[in-house]
């Protein structure tokens, strides 16, 4: 799709000399590959006649012999030399120690604590649809209980269509004493299409929703999700009621936060220098962003952005042969995850409907120039681009490892997934502690937990921070690792060694 992303604000298509500049670069080493390809296949060619010639009077097992000493091992020796260097690439270096701690234990004196911890400049945020005013009053009514009786951080909520009077009379009646809450109609140009895209641009992206419905891509065919996708990746950091704050933390209507939350995250994040904190990571479906992984790509290289072992942390390791993966390169505009050097994607990415995360970051020139440079790619129609693997690829691409936190302390279910720690001992839930109150029947402490107050859904598995696809992004953060034998069992670093997150 051709169309420019508000042309105004984006540099990389408004020159057109840079574009075909860069077709023309593609262009001569696209016919050098071919030439070279050509010239390799050729002299293997005319080698493989010579043997034939050679070999003529041979029997079948010297010829077998002779073709693998001549063809075999040459190309093992290359592959052995390619390979290390390869992996060398692609390698996540580990760090001298581990770069990313829960940041208290057990349960603190929220009274105490809000007293002594200035407030940092941050707001809750909720899209919503109106229909949606049970499920909205439920994760207020939770996460009010839970953290913001103490803190009393503004909840904004947001709609694409005016709020009915009955979803802003519940909502106000669920938020505790002190908690303003306020009702936003999302502001022109910021929801839908992009500014700039023309009729048959639109015509063409609805069609090719549509298809992807047909074609049983999750929720491909339905146009308001995609919109939902768009403004959540870019424009929603734009939004001028959003201008006054530093921080935001993502609420969506039916979420549960399974344990008390006693310290104020934006403070803490502020005084430890995170930008992005997140609680679960899960495996993108890659039918809904074939070529996202590869426009990133792009992106990070056409600016000349370093392959980080933030970067590396994104890939799937390959053990093919450098000519395989030159084949998967070139291929990359029609197979799925996979960059134009033939790298592949991993697909697993944070859950975007819980993100603690700086502002400063995502409306900052280098976020926003990639979301522009993503719009213009036309992917959020033409293919389903999720808000929550986007920011992902942001994360890892922009920003240094130690900059990410996971919130592995936090319990938190949303639809069928959920992370819940297990509770720190006994001494450190401040049973009697007044401001805490009487919270309920908690599950008992375990060894190395974190949670305070934890009430986890024990028909559940306790905790689903044990997975592979945690285990590649936390990499880059983890100076203890699984070793291979271990990885081969299903013990992922970051639950092996993390003292605080034992299996
Ligand atoms: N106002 C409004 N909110 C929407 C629309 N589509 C999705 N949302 C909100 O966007 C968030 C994500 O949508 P959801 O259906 O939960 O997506 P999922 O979590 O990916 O299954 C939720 O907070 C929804 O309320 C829409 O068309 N209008
Ligand atoms: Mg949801």
């Amino acid at each position: 799709m051709g169309y420019r992303g508000r042309a105004s604000s984006y540099s990389y298509s408004s020159s057109s000399s840079s574009h075909h500049n860069q077709l023309r670069q593609h262009g001569t080493l696209l016919f050098l590959t071919f030439d070279l390809l050509a010239r390799v296949g050729h002299i293997l060619m005319l080698q493989f006649r010579r043997l034939r010639r050679h070999s003529a009077g041979l029997n079948s097992r010297r010829r077998l012999k002779q073709l693998l000493l001549k063809f075999g091992i040459p190309l093992l020796v290359l592959y052995l030399i390619d390979l290390p260097i390869y992996l060398y690439n692609t390698r996540v270096a580990r760090p001298d120690q581990d770069l990313d701690q829960p940041f208290l234990t057990g349960c603190q004196d929220p009274a105490a604590y809000a007293a002594q911890t200035p407030r940092e400049n941050a707001t809750f945020v909720m899209l919503a649809r109106n229909s949606e005013v049970d499920d909205a009053r439920s994760t207020v009514e939770n996460i009010e209980w839970q953290f913001n009786r103490w803190f009393h951080y503004p909840i904004l909520f947001l709609n694409d269509v005016p709020w009915s009077e009955e979803f802003k009379d519940v909502l106000r009646r669920t938020v505790s004493n002190g908690t303003e809450v306020r009702f936003e109609v999302i502001e022109k140009g910021k929801w839908g299409f992009p500014e700039g895209m023309s009729e048959r641009e639109k015509v063409k992206a609805k069609l090719s929703m549509k298809q992807q419905g047909e074609r049983g891509v999750g929720y491909g065919g339905m146009e308001s999700y995609h919109h939902m996708c768009r403004f959540y990746s870019g424009e929603f950091y734009n939004l001028e009621v959003l201008k006054p704050y530093k921080w935001y933390w993502r609420l969506e209507p039916n979420v549960r936060y399974a344990c008390s939350l006693t310290y104020d995250p934006f403070a803490e994040m502020a005084k430890r220098g995170k930008v992005y904190g997140w609680t679960i990571a899960l495996w993108e479906m890659g039918n809904t962003c074939p070529s996202l992984f590869k426009a990133t790509n792009d992106f990070r290289a056409e600016k000349g952005l370093p392959r980080t072992s933030n970067w590396n942390a994104l890939l799937k390791v390959m053990w093919w042969p450098a000519p395989i993966r030159w084949l998967l390169g070139f291929l990359s505009p029609v197979i799925e995850v996979h960059d134009s050097s033939g790298r592949k994607w991993n697909t697993c990415h944070y859950w975007s409907n819980f993100e603690i995360a700086s502002l400063d970051f995502f409306r900052g020139r280098e976020y926003q120039e990639y979301f522009r440079y993503l719009d213009s790619k036309g992917g959020f129609y033409s293919e389903r681009w999720g808000d929550a693997p986007v920011h992902t690829l942001a994360v890892h691409m922009l920003l240094p490892p130690e900059k990410i936190h996971h919130f592995s302390d936090i319990g938190y279910e949303h639809d069928t997934l959920w992370q819940c720690p297990g509770n720190a001992p006994m001494d450190r839930q401040l049973l009697g502690n007044k401001a805490l109150g009487n919270t309920g029947k908690m599950t008992p402490p375990s060894e190395g937990g974190t949670g305070c107050r934890c009430k986890c859904n024990e028909n559940r598995r306790r905790r689903n921070i044990n997975s592979e696809c945690t285990a590649y992004l936390t990499a880059p953060v983890a100076h203890n690792r699984a070793s291979w034998w271990q990885w081969w069992n299903g013990q992922h670093h970051y639950a092996v060694n993390n003292p605080h997150n034992p299996r």
